[in-house]
């Protein structure tokens, strides 16, 4: 898979799409848990198109086919001749397939490297069930940018490559031989979220589900289900119904605690109920209790398995269910090196999650960007604490308002999707982004909305480390965004890109808030099946001396509370060309593109066995509280 692949390189047409991308970015009410409620699956082979020009987005002056009253021409058309004087220069049916959900990367190999369109068109029969139902047509994710159209017209645009979204289809749908063509983009921007420059593959597609949603006329758009502030034994509920009908009595059952409670939603379509749940058994790692839990309205009812805990930091501690934790964690990409490509089912969650727990693990980071819906309901049901993330990667444009609409956006849409999921104790906002007003400006708003939209987790984002200039083996946590976040998170490598390993002995550190200290990142790159002695790069033992030498240097900082090593398995990165070594994978996982276990991994599955229990941090480490 690593073969040298022809690139099709886009040009920059794509600038007034920008100005669409920016209306386009407010979510839609869509009815809530649509990978959950009836309709049709839509995955499968999908006819493609690819479109290095845009040719069926574009006349030849640059004008967008689909703004046009009566479009002349375009691909969402879905034309086909009639006569044989019609002059059609595309044609869905006799184009190949790609499988839906999937990344089209990993699907043909002349689609490596390729950044910017491709058409996509499935045909499907559908009559709702019911008289008055409205139906969505749902997207798991598409990245970067998508364009759908039913039956020649187009229902909407959606910016985020890792976020569901959904469009309303009722008026345009017919009972059989639809239409639904989707144009992908996965162009980098520059102003975009992540932006230009990251380390991993910047797979394009219809990489997850995608699903045709029937729902009432009025249905429950969003629905939040957790403890109430500061109680262990009162579950609070918040509704809101979008439809004709929004005032309605509402419902909450969950049979097992023979529990039932109602409200009645207001003009707004909005109920907040409250109710005693005595006898409630808390979800926590050791014991992942979920339950199932209805919530109904008189027009539409959901049910889903639930899981309630609390989660807190007091001083330097993490409490889960108010007990001390130490977060046994790994950093994971959505990648499955077995397969190649974009993790994005079931299968890919428990291969993935399944060598967590061989590792002893019970937190997992799921970088740069939100994973995939399965990752976090399997979490549920393991018992693994998670760390959500959005792609705000280094060196986003952090005064422009448009990009900071866009993360805002798919921040909410992460929160919407996973806001019920015992597993995600952690919203991150952003990953090692360099310190300056604006960056903290735009990241606080990120922060505040966290935590207006979700009081019940904590709120961190992968920082950085500074040197002093006086002395290189003393380390500098003070990053001002510090003072924001409930987590003092950083990445440090010291050992790989700073200094050799025998350096990580002498480090000291000064971290200036009186927080809990979780490491977000550190590690060495190493190729599977490559020995050498502890100080030969790229080799095992390289990555096994950072490791046996990192732990034990973490344990002595007072606030040390866990850490998420650089990571599960080795991914893919444009960025990483060495030959023989690299080969456009980053190396730094702890199992090889193969599958196979590096020494590392050992030596951190035995780490964490020794933690077990709750850590009782020793050292001397200064606190500068300030
Ligand atoms: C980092 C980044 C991560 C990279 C990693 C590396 O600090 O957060 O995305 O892949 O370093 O391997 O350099």
């Amino acid at each position: 898979m690593n073969a040298a692949a022809p690139t099709f390189l886009m040009p920059s047409l794509l600038k007034s799409s920008c100005f669409l991308l920016l209306t386009a970015l407010t979510a839609r009410a869509a009815p809530v848990n649509a990978s959950l409620r009836p309709g049709l699956d839509l995955n499968g082979q999908w006819h493609r198109i690819v479109d290095p020009y845009d040719t069926g987005y574009y006349d030849y002056r640059l004008q967008p086919y689909d703004a046009a009253a009566q479009p002349s021409g375009g691909f969402f058309l879905d034309r086909r001749p009639q006569a044989e004087t019609d002059l059609i220069e595309y044609s869905f049916d006799a184009s190949p397939l790609l499988a839906v959900p999937g990344d089209w990367n990993s699907q043909d190999e002349r689609l490596l490297y390729y950044e910017g369109t491709v058409w996509y068109r499935r045909l499907f029969d559908y009559t709702p069930s019911g008289a008055n139902s409205r139906v969505f047509l749902w997207f798991g994710a598409a990245n970067y940018e998508a364009d759908v159209y039913l039956n020649g017209h187009k229902l909407g645009h959606h910016v985020g490559g890792f976020t569901p979204f959904a469009f309303e289809a009722t008026a345009l749908l017919q009972p059989s031989g639809n239409s639904l063509v989707v144009r992908v983009n996965n162009q980098r921007r520059r102003a975009g979220v992540p932006t230009v420059m990251t380390d991993w593959w910047n797979y394009g597609g219809l990489t997850r589900d995608v699903r045709l949603v029937e729902a009432p006329a009025t249905f429950i758009a969003d629905c939040a289900i957790h403890l109430a502030s500061g109680a262990r034994d009162r579950i609070a509920v918040r509704v809101r119904l979008d439809g004709a009908q929004p005032v309605q009595k509402i419902t909450i059952t969950i049979p097992e605690l023979s529990l039932t409670a109602g409200s009645t939603t207001g003009a707004d379509g909005v109920a907040a109920i409250e109710l005693a749940a005595p006898g409630l058994a808390l979800w926590s790692p050791d014991r992942p209790k979920l339950y199932t839990v209805t919530v109904a309205a008189e027009t539409d009812g959901l049910t889903d398995e639930i899981g309630f805990r609390t989660i807190a930091v007091r001083g330097h501690d993490i409490l889960l269910n108010g007990q001390p934790l130490f977060l046994r964690g790994i950093c994971l990409h959505e990648e499955n090196p077995l397969r190649g490509g974009r993790a994005f089912s079931p299968a890919d969650a428990t291969l993935l999650l399944g060598w967590a727990r061989e590792l002893n693990c019970n937190f997992v980071r799921l970088a740069h960007y939100p994973h995939n819906e399965h990752m976090a309901r399997l979490a549920d049901k393991l018992g693994l604490l998670l760390w959500e993330e959005i792609p705000v990667y280094w060196a986003i444009t952090w005064d422009d308002p448009d990009t900071l609409a866009n993360a805002r956006n798919q921040l909410a849409e992460l929160i919407g999707r996973d806001q019920n999921r015992a597993s995600v104790i952690v919203w991150s906002v952003a990953n090692e982004t360099p310190v300056g007003e604006a960056r903290t400006r735009f990241l606080r708003t990120l922060i505040d909305d966290a935590r207006s939209r979700d009081g019940t987790r904590l709120v961190s984002a992968a920082m950085e480390v500074r040197t002093d200039p006086a002395d290189a083996d003393h380390k500098i946590v003070d990053d001002p965004l510090g003072e924001f976040t409930d987590l003092q998170s950083f990445n440090e490598y010291v050992g790989w890109y700073d200094g050799l390993p025998e350096k990580i002995a002498r480090v000291r550190w000064t971290i200036s808030r009186d927080k809990p200290v979780i490491i977000s990142e550190f590690g060495a790159d190493a190729v599977q099946g490559m020995h050498g002695g502890p100080n030969t790069r790229f080799s095992e033992e390289y990555q096994e001396q950072v490791y046996r030498l990192t732990l034990p240097m973490l344990d002595k900082i007072p606030q040390f509370r866990g850490c998420t090593p650089w990571i599960l398995c080795d991914f893919r990165s444009p960025r990483r060309v060495l030959p023989q070594i690299q080969d456009g994978w980053n190396r730094k996982g702890l199992i090889g593109e193969n599958g196979q276990r590096k020494k590392a991994f050992d030596v951190l599955k035995a780490y964490y066995a020794g933690h077990l229990g709750v850590p009782e941090p020793r050292g001397s480490t200064t606190t500068d509280q300030r």
